[in-house]
């Protein structure tokens, strides 16, 4: 007995399950990661594979197009395969499974092995693949019930259990357009498109999302005309002691951004407006070809605790702000810059800080690097001595010159303060609270900051003791946080560490305990260990 399926049917079939499969595995990628997407790893796999003169062929037919050409081939094939895939099916569903899981497997291999593979890659793929193979065996079971002349290898060898498929075993096939024919077809065609609707969806959206990171792969930061000196003095190496510049990935994160904003250099402007004489707008580009400077600069937030880590500092890249400003040209009466971001979030800073002569800046760099996306690239405000909650606007595109009583920003309108300069305050690392340290010598150690005002001297005192100067590390400045260190000849027991820190205008840390709202906590930094 011949399988009287259409051909065409069951090609259309395979489609539609391989249009599934990859609509599954394109929306899983969004999320596992670009590079996880089945069909663009497959045609990268193959240009790297693929012979020098042919990878120069391609580009000369295609030119810039040569990776769009390049995907419509990967899903051409695809297609075919799947179609082949879908025939096989109609005639032996195992035959037809068997092209599908293999395909799945040449794509989960390319996503897996592509030199940026996240963790999972092949994981949308996979399951696609399981999607498209049961929109596969759906689908073909209908069309072998609508065909019933099919060799089915059903599991149950009786063909008259059912004495509707009974009867339809005698009807010819074109004697019969039955309702059941043109519903596997319209089914076949709707989950066909559907599918293929969904992949192209798909692949728009992670179009849109991976732009930001195209686009942050493609800056080259100009050098800047004028970098901090270095810093005098020891960087101290204390295991479990912050150091001194915080690597990137370890540096806080703190917003209100469910989604981080994914911005592009080419989108991204600045709007210098309100009460000013000159509106400005500016590019990226106009940005850069701005003076650059370097800047390490500690950056602290508001809701950080006493002993927190809300807290680090980075080598800063960016354009300054003031000379920006006095190009727009506050107008009289202004006193504050309300800076926004892509997001909506907003920001109020004293336009009297950003004009002191401190090194108020655009920032585009961080530690050699374009901002990552989660710090506000491409372009963020940092601003020495203030919480980043009232400078440090990340994803800036917009500062309104503007007056404290006529404009209010995202946290004032929640309870903390319109003003946050960051309040002296320093921490013990080494040891951490709670330890058993060996009776003897003991390396105490931690960090201080007082931004903008500069750490002048670090005390440490053990339980009731007298408080003794701990010696300071690299001085990078008054923007800067100090590491410190000292020594104590430990003794068994439980002992109370504390620590306090003098700013650069002579003026101790504050002592009495105040939580963060509104505007910053105050109290000297303890730890309890016990020596043994
Ligand atoms: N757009 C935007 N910028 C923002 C915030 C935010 O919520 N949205 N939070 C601010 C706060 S409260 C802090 S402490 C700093 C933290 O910057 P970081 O995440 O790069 O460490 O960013 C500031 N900039
Ligand atoms: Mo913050």
């Amino acid at each position: 007995m011949r399988a009287d399926v259409p051909a065409r049917l069951s090609a259309l079939i395979g489609m539609a399950a391989g249009l599934v499969a990859l609509a599954g595995a394109q929306l899983l990628s969004l999320i596992v990661g670009a590079t996880s997407a089945p069909l663009p790893a497959v045609a990268d796999a193959a240009v790297d594979l693929m012979p020098d003169a042919w990878r120069e062929a391609g580009i000369g037919w295609f030119g810039r197009n040569d990776k769009a050409a390049l995907l419509v081939i990967a899903l051409a094939v695809v297609l075919a395969l799947c179609a082949l895939a879908g025939v096989l099916a109609a005639r032996s569903l195992p035959a037809g499974s068997v092209v599908v899981v293999a395909l799945a497997c040449v794509a989960g291999i390319a996503a897996s092995t592509r030199p940026d593979a996240s963790a999972g890659a092949a994981v949308p793929t996979l399951l696609g693949a399981i999607a498209g193979l049961v929109t596969l065996h759906g689908l073909t079971g209908m069309a072998l019930a609508a065909h019933p002349g099919a060799p089915v290898r059903t599991l149950d060898p009786e063909p008259a259990s059912q004495p509707v498929a009974a009867t339809d075993l005698e009807v010819p096939d074109d004697a019969r357009p039955g309702p059941a024919r043109r519903g596997v077809l319209r089914a076949a065609s709707l989950t066909a498109v559907a599918g293929g609707t969904v992949a192209v969806a798909g692949a728009l959206l992670a179009r849109l999302r991976h732009a930001s990171d195209d686009s942050r792969a493609a800056v080259r930061l100009p050098d800047a005309v004028d970098a901090p000196p270095a810093a005098s003095g020891e960087e101290f190496d204390v295991r479990g002691l912050a150091p001194r510049i915080t690597p990137n990935d370890d540096f806080y994160r703190i917003d209100t951004a469910f989604l981080v904003p994914r911005l592009t250099t080419a989108g991204w402007r600045l709007r210098v407006h309100g009460m000013v004489a000159r509106e400005l707008t500016l590019t990226w580009d106009d940005l850069l070809a701005r003076d650059l400077v370097d800047r390490e600069i500690t950056m602290a937030c508001v809701s950080n605790p006493v002993g927190g880590d809300l807290v680090g500092t980075a080598r800063w890249r960016g354009a300054l702000l003031a000379p920006l400003l006095r190009e727009a040209g506050p107008t009289a009466g202004a006193d504050m810059v309300l800076s926004t971001s892509d997001d909506g979030w907003t920001c109020s800073t004293p336009l009297a800080d950003l004009l002191d002569g401190r090194d108020a800046m655009l920032a585009v760099g961080m530690n050699g690097e374009p901002l990552p996306l989660e710090h506000g690239f491409p372009v963020r405000m940092v601003v020495p001595g203030l919480y980043g909650f009232v400078s440090g606007t990340k994803w800036v595109t917009d500062l309104r010159v503007t007056r404290f009583d006529r404009d209010r920003a995202y946290w004032t309108d929640r309870g903390w303060s319109a003003r946050g300069p960051i309040k002296t305050s320093s921490r013990i690392d080494v040891p951490a609270d709670g330890v058993e340290v060996p009776a003897g010598a003991v390396t105490l150690a931690g960090v201080a900051w007082a931004p903008h005002r500069g750490v002048a001297g670090v005390e440490v005192q053990v339980d009731e003791g007298s408080w003794t100067a701990a010696s300071l590390g690299a001085d990078g400045g008054p923007d800067v946080w100090r590491q410190w260190r000292a020594s104590w000849n430990a003794t068994p027991g439980k002992h109370r560490l504390r620590v306090r820190a003098t700013d650069g205008q002579g003026r101790l840390q504050v002592e009495a305990r105040q939580g963060a709202v509104p505007d910053g906590a105050t109290g000297w930094h303890e730890v309890y260990v016990t020596v043994t």
